[in-house]
Parts: structure tokens; C-alpha cells; sequence
């Protein structure tokens, strides 16, 4: 068995975090694909939820995509992705959570309002009043690149995979990058370089038609649902 071992799937947005961390961190892994419609029997044993990603390392698994990132940094010190004072630590958390408790759900209610035009218009609005936010808070630590700083950390890794789907909650959903972001634009155009996005990053026909099958399956399961 490998050392470390990341159960991914391609299309996987929090398995994208995972896997450009090991990049970054130039460690030695295997990527186990994991197909999520047929999940191999052994998977439900390795993952608590039967979700990707899951990274086992010496024989342990750890699950969710934040605390496996900060479990790489904390065990392999080479190429920190975390600052050295507690402060910058917390404010990368602060982040990252932002990210999942804030940003992803108005990323979801925009995507879900594709099927209820009256509510469009305002998820559109809550959508740009959190990218707003953002755009607020990385003028707010300097005129770094990166979203806390000169050097990228697990921050960027956490939004990255968002920004490469931004195109498809465009073109589905009428997403709008407000004009006014352009210092979170400018975060896009940097951390958009790394090395380890480019490795794992796919292409819009790739999402969209992931995102198609997606709407497929789950208007077949509601239509399966439905009263007869
Ligand atoms: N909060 C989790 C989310 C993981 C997640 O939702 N993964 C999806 C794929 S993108 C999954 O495995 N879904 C399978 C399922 O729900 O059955 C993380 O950050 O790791």
C-alpha cells in the first residue's frame, strides 16, 4: 500500500482542493478514482459518508476536504501552506469557512433557481453581495497576490475549483462576476497559474456536460418521486 493514498473523483470540486495540495506539497501519492455511481463495496468501508475525498495515509483515513489539507500541512512541514503566526492561521480559516458556509451556498441557490425564474434575480444579488465581500477582504490584507498574502495558501486551494466552475454558473445560471471585483479578479488571474490548478483543472465542455448528467439524474429521481 502506498503511503498516501487520495480517493478523488475528476469532477470532484473538494477532491481538486485535495489533490492540488499533495502538488503543491511535492509529495509522493496515489490518485484512486473512485466512481461515484458505482462505488466499489470496499469504498463504503474506507469512507465514513461514501464521500471523495478521502486520504489515507499510513493506514488511516481522514475525511473533508479542509481538515485533509490541514492534515497534509501539520504532517509534512516541507512547502507550508500555512502562515507561521497563529493569526494568519486563523484568518485562513476564517476563509476557508467563508468559503463553504457562504460563497458554496450561493453558488447552490443560484444553480437551484435555474428551475425557479422568481427566484433568479435574488439569488443573482446574494451571490455578488458575497463575491463583494470577498473582493473587500483581499483588498483589505494588501496588494499581495495571493488570498492572504505573497505566498499561496490552503485559502486559495479552498476556492480555486470554484472560480474554474464560474464559467458554467454563467452560462446556466446567469452567474455575474460583479464589476467592481476586480482585486478578486486579479486574485483569479495569479492563483489561476499555480502549477497544481493547471494539473488538475478540466475543461467547461468537461463541467458542463458533467453538470448536464447531473440535472438528468435528478429530474429522473424527482420524476420517480413524483405522485403518479
Ligand atoms: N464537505 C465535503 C464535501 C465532499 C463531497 O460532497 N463530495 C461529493 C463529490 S463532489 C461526493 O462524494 N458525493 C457522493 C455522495 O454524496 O454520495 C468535503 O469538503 O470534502
Amino acid at each position: 500500500m502506498p503511503a498516501i493514498e487520495l480517493f478523488s473523483y475528476a469532477g470532484c470540486p473538494f477532491a481538486q482542493r485535495s489533490h492540488m495540495v499533495l502538488l503543491e506539497k511535492e509529495l509522493d501519492f496515489e490518485l484512486v478514482e473512485i466512481d461515484l455511481r458505482n462505488r466499489p463495496d470496499w469504498f463504503m468501508e474506507v469512507s465514513p459518508h461514501g464521500k471523495v475525498p478521502v486520504l489515507r495515509h499510513a493506514g488511516r483515513v481522514i475525511h473533508e476536504s479542509a481538515i485533509i489539507n490541514q492534515y497534509l500541512d501539520e504532517a509534512f512541514t516541507e512547502h507550508p501552506l500555512m502562515p507561521a503566526d497563529a493569526h494568519g492561521r486563523a484568518m485562513v480559516r476564517i476563509w476557508m469557512d467563508h468559503c463553504d458556509a457562504r460563497f458554496l451556498p450561493a453558488l447552490l441557490r443560484l444553480m437551484a433557481a435555474r428551475d425557479k425564474p422568481g427566484e433568479l434575480a435574488a439569488a443573482r444579488d446574494r451571490l455578488g453581495e458575497v463575491m463583494r465581500f470577498m473582493d473587500r477582504g483581499l483588498r483589505n490584507s494588501g496588494d499581495d497576490p495571493y488570498w492572504l498574502g505573497a505566498h499561496p495558501s490552503l485559502a486559495d486551494f479552498h476556492y480555486l475549483p470554484f472560480f474554474e466552475r464560474f464559467a458554467v454558473y454563467e452560462e446556466l445560471a446567469g452567474a455575474e462576476w460583479p464589476d467592481d471585483c476586480t482585486r478578486l479578479r486579479a486574485w483569479y488571474e495569479t492563483a489561476g497559474q499555480r502549477p497544481s490548478f493547471i494539473a488538475t483543472r478540466h475543461t467547461l465542455d468537461f463541467h458542463l456536460s458533467l453538470q448536464q448528467r447531473m440535472d438528468q439524474r435528478r429530474a429522473a429521481a424527482a420524476a420517480a418521486a413524483a405522485p403518479a
